[in-house]
């Protein structure tokens, strides 16, 4: 019996891999034989810490649900956006990072080129019909040097990859159930976000999109 290590024991590049820009890459399917796995991770997570709906510097509250898992969790509200060891919810610890998600994380980053890289927190976000995510940096980790890893799952989504200024026309990219995306080096700072979601259905999540990402945020 191979070891989850041996399953992605090479970082070689794989036939489909597509390279979006310099320093992103996106591995089409990588996700899709560890579904089951990730799946209950994700179950035991949301016991705990269950999605909700945060509120905004500005005070509105996001359409996309979130939650968290590993030693740091993103969080926002009315004094802005950071990162917190506690589920402000609960003032308990966000969940533990399952092993499956870092294991993931780090192997997907391998095959796109980035060595070593070993996450401290997974942001969870779901998407239901309409939810949407507006342009948008990821500016709050301490080290833009580590990538971000992002897994798909459940409905199909697009994508809005921009440049470096707001004003930049994104591409749009489709990021189906299964894929994962590796965001480092020159594109780190790239402009981001998700275009309202399709009114859809997928056997993983009924009609919503689950997106994890793997971040070095302390
Ligand atoms: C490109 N989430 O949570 S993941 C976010 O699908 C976020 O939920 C989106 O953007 C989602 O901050 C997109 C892909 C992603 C994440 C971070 C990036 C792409 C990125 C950072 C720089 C460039
Ligand atoms: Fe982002």
């Amino acid at each position: 019996m191979k070891s989850t290590l041996d399953m992605f024991a090479d970082a070689e590049p794989a036939r489909g891999d597509e390279i979006l820009a310099p320093g992103a890459v996106l591995l089409h399917g990588f996700a899709l034989a560890h579904v089951p796995a990730l799946g209950e991770a994700l179950q035991n997570i949301i016991e705990r810490a269950p999605f909700r709906h945060m509120l905004t510097p500005g005070g509105k509250q996001m359409s996309v649900a979130l939650t968290n898992s590993g030693g740091l969790g993103w969080v926002s509200d009315r004094s802005g956006y950071r990162y917190a060891a506690q589920d402000p919810q609960t003032q308990l610890p966000w969940p533990a990072m399952p092993r499956i998600f870092s294991e993931l994380a780090a192997n997907a980053a391998a095959q796109a080129g980035y060595d070593t890289f070993s996450p401290d927190a997974c942001l969870v976000n779901r998407y239901s019909p309409g939810a949407r995510l507006s342009l948008h940096q990821d500016k709050n980790e301490q080290d833009f040097r580590a990538p971000i890893v992002s897994v798909s799952l459940g409905v199909p989504a697009t994508f809005l990859f921009g440049g470096d200024r707001r004003a930049d026309r994104p591409q749009r990219v489709r990021l189906v159930h299964g894929d994962v995306a590796v965001w480092g080096g020159p594109a780190r700072m790239r402009f981001h976000g998700i275009a309202p979601l399709k009114n859809d259905y997928h056997a993983f999540a009924g009609e919503a999109r689950i997106n994890l990402t793997l971040r070095l945020a302390g």
